[in-house]
């Protein structure tokens, strides 16, 4: 039964260990189509990994053989299906936002298939990891439908404007192969040693100063808006708040007793 979940029905995983949390898309019959519910429970899922102060860095994946097949389209063809502009300002765009905005890293474990809106969670992850046999596709042109979820405002900004019109306007599949040599994913792995290599990244993450985490998170983000003067200034401005951490004094007292740091978040 691949139709909507019902709502008691829990589609999302949200396991927090070792100070990150790990996101599960969890329908994996329906290749981790996204349903009301399950997109509601996403949002949830990632607003606790935010809140959580114990959590460095959040890791997302799919269940199955699937990363996500996008929208659920038996969804939309039930009569009370919101309109799809209704649908991308109350469900998606929250997602997409919270994923963007967070101080938090996030990995993406890409598992298998990425498509139509899984393909944009994809994307508005900090890195990706693919497995061996992974593929990304646009496939909304297939159903008649724009790309979304911030698809067209991120993936040319992570492969360029040229290979990102041959994907969203051909509808190209993007093997993990190809994605790799186009940038869009820091690494391929075997498919059992994705979760390790995920995690391994992640731990890297967790390990790192948060505050200086966020504030580089930030000013990437907020370069695709400003220019070069603009970028300079904004590096000035986080830089003193980043060194006005404890973080920054503990790395610094880390380099000249040759230890390794212990940041705090501080
Ligand atoms: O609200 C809005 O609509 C606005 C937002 C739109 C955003 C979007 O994401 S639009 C794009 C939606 N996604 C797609 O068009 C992709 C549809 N799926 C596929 O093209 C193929 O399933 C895949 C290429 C992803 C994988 O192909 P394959 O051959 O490996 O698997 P399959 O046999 O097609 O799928 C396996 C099962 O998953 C199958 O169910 P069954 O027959 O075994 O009961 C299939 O129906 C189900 N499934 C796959 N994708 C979806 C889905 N069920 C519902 N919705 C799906 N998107």
């Amino acid at each position: 039964m691949t139709g909507a979940a019902t709502p008691t029905e829990p589609t999302i995983r949200l396991e927090v260990a070792d100070a990150i949390a790990t996101i599960t898309l969890d329908r994996p019959a329906a290749l981790n189509a996204l349903t009301v519910p399950m997109k509601q429970e996403l949002l949830v899922a990632l607003q606790r990994g935010e809140r959580d102060s114990a959590v460095r860095a959040i890791v997302l994946t799919g269940a199955g053989r699937a990363f996500c097949a996008g929208q659920d389209l038996h969804e939309r063809l039930e009569p009370d299906a919101a309109p799809l502009g209704e649908e991308l300002r109350e469900r998606y765009n929250p997602i997409a936002r919270a994923m963007r905005g967070m101080a938090k890293p996030i990995v993406g474990a890409i598992n298998g298939v990425a498509a139509g809106a899984g393909a944009s969670l994809a994307f508005a992850c900090d890195i990706r990891v693919a497995a061996e046999g992974a593929t990304f596709a646009l496939a909304f042109g297939r159903v008649g439908l724009v790309p979304d979820t911030g698809a067209t405002w991120l993936l040319p900004r992570l492969v360029g404007a040229s290979r990102a019109a041959e994907i969203a306007l051909l509808g190209s599949v993007v093997s993990a192969e190809d994605a790799l040599a186009i940038g869009l994913v820091t690494a391929v792995v075997p498919a059992d040693a994705l979760g390790a290599a995920a995690r391994e990244m992640a731990v890297k993450l967790a390990a790192g100063a948060p505050i200086a985490l966020a504030l580089t998170k930030q000013a990437l983000n907020a370069a695709w808006e400003r220019d070069f003067e603009g970028a300079l200034e904004l590096e000035a401005e986080l830089q003193d708040r980043a060194g006005r951490s404890a973080d920054h004094a503990e790395g610094i007292a880390a380099f000249m007793a040759k230890r390794p740091p212990r940041f705090t978040g501080e």
